[in-house]
C-alpha cells in the first residue's frame, strides 16, 4: 500500500502502543458520580500543571471552550476575541447557539491583538441599552493564523486591562503545549493570566479523545454542572483518561520535533517558484501556505492523489500540520510532490 502523509492536522494522530497498554490498564468507576479514580487523577494532575485549582475532564476541545465561555456569561453578554478565533470561526455557531451570546471581532495581526485594540471595544458600564462586556478570550497557538504564539508580555497587558474593566479571561489553549515547549514559558505561567483554561489531550499530544477546562474550585463546579447538562458526563471514562495522563506525562517535550518538521516543510515550500509561505508565522507545528498553480481544491486532490493530505486555512490558504505521526524525511517527500505539481 502506498504510504500516505497526512498533514490535514494533528487529531489524526493514533494513540501508540504504550498509550494503549496505559488505556487498557486504566482503573475505572463511574465518573458521573465521580468514582473514576484515572479521571480524578488526570484532572487533579492537569491542575497541577496549569496552576489552578481545579480541572474538569470534557470530550472536545470545543466543548471546553464553549462550557467555560457559558460559565463565564449571561444571555446578551459579549466576549472580546479574535477574528479569526476558532470559537468565532469553527464551533459551529455554539455561542450564539448555546449561550445567547455575541461575540466582538478583533482584527489581530498574526492572530495577536493589543490591549490598545481591545480598549475601544469595551462598551461601558452605564450603557444598558448596548451587550455587555464580559470576556476577553485569546487562543494560543492561534490555529487559523498558522500555530502562532501570543507573547506572554502581551498576554499580561491585556489581561491587566480584562482586570481593569472587571473582565473574565478565557484561554483558548488547544495547543498551549506547543507554546509552551517553543517558548520554554511553562502552561501555568501562561495559564495565571487567565479565569479559565481550556487544553486537548487529543492533538500533538496524540491522545485519541479529551480536554480539559481549569479554574478556580468554584468556576469548575459551574463547569460540571454544564458539562452534565450538555451530555457531556461520561461514564468509565478513565480509559480515555489514562490516555490523557499518558499523554500529558509522555509527550509534552516531544512537540519540539514537530515545529522542527513544520520549519523544515516551510523552508521547502518558501523554495518552490509559485509558493508562498510566511515565514513569521511558522512559530510551532503548522505551516500556512498558498501557490499560484490551482484552484486550492484541484491542489488539494491533486496532493491527495498523490499520497498527501493536506487541509485548508483562510480562504485561499492551504494549511499542513506536523504531528507525531510523521517524520522530518516525510517533510522533504511532501516538498518534493508540490515541487512536481508546481512544474
Ligand atoms: N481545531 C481543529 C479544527 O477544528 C480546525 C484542527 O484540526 O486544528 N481550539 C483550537 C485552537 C483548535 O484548533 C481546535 C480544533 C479546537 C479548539 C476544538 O477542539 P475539538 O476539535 O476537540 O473540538
Amino acid at each position: 500500500m502506498k504510504n500516505i502523509i497526512d498533514l490535514r492536522s494533528d487529531t489524526l494522530t493514533k494513540p501508540s502502543d504504550e498509550m494503549r497498554m496505559a488505556m487498557y490498564e486504566a482503573e475505572v468507576g463511574d465518573d458521573v458520580y465521580k468514582e473514576d479514580p484515572t479521571v480524578n487523577r488526570l484532572e487533579k494532575f492537569a491542575a497541577e500543571i496549569l496552576g489552578k485549582e481545579a480541572a474538569l475532564y470534557v470530550p472536545s476541545g470545543t466543548m471546553g471552550n464553549q462550557i467555560s465561555l457559558n460559565v463565564l456569561t449571561k444571555p446578551g453578554d459579549e466576549v472580546i476575541c479574535e477574528k479569526d478565533a476558532h470559537i468565532f470561526q469553527y464551533e459551529s455557531g455554539s455561542p450564539a447557539a448555546l449561550s445567547g451570546i455575541m461575540l466582538s471581532l478583533v482584527d489581530g495581526v498574526r492572530g495577536v491583538f493589543t490591549p490598545d485594540q481591545v480598549e475601544p471595544l469595551i462598551r461601558p458600564v452605564s450603557a444598558y441599552y448596548m451587550a455587555r462586556s464580559r470576556v476577553i478570550e485569546i487562543e494560543n497557538t492561534h490555529n487559523r493564523a498558522g500555530g502562532t504564539i501570543n507573547p506572554i508580555e502581551n498576554i499580561a497587558a491585556v489581561s491587566a486591562l480584562g482586570k481593569k474593566y472587571n473582565l473574565y479571561m478565557h484561554l483558548d489553549g488547544a495547543r498551549i503545549w506547543n507554546a509552551s515547549v517553543a517558548t520554554g514559558i511553562s502552561p501555568a505561567e501562561y495559564a495565571k493570566h487567565f479565569d479559565s483554561v481550556s487544553c486537548c489531550l487529543s492533538k500533538g499530544l496524540g491522545a485519541p479523545i479529551g480536554s480539559l477546562i481549569a479554574g478556580t474550585k468554584d468556576f469548575i463546579q459551574e463547569a460540571y454542572r454544564v458539562r452534565k447538562g450538555w451530555g457531556g458526563g461520561m461514564r468509565q471514562a478513565g480509559i480515555l483518561a489514562a490516555a490523557g495522563l499518558y499523554a500529558l506525562k509522555n509527550n509534552i517535550e516531544r512537540l519540539k520535533e514537530d515545529h522542527e518538521k513544520a520549519e523544515t516543510l516551510a523552508k521547502k515550500l518558501a523554495a518552490i517558484p509559485g509558493v508562498s509561505v510566511d515565514m513569521e508565522s511558522v512559530q510551532t507545528n503548522i505551516v500556512m501556505f498558498t501557490q499560484s498553480k490551482l484552484s486550492v481544491e484541484d491542489f488539494l486532490s491533486k496532493c491527495s492523489e498523490n499520497g498527501l493530505k493536506l487541509g485548508t486555512g483562510k480562504v485561499g490558504v492551504i494549511r499542513a500540520v506536523t504531528h507525531m505521526d510523521v517524520s522530518l524525511n516525510e517533510m522533504t517527500d511532501a516538498a518534493h510532490l508540490i515541487e512536481k505539481i508546481m512544474n
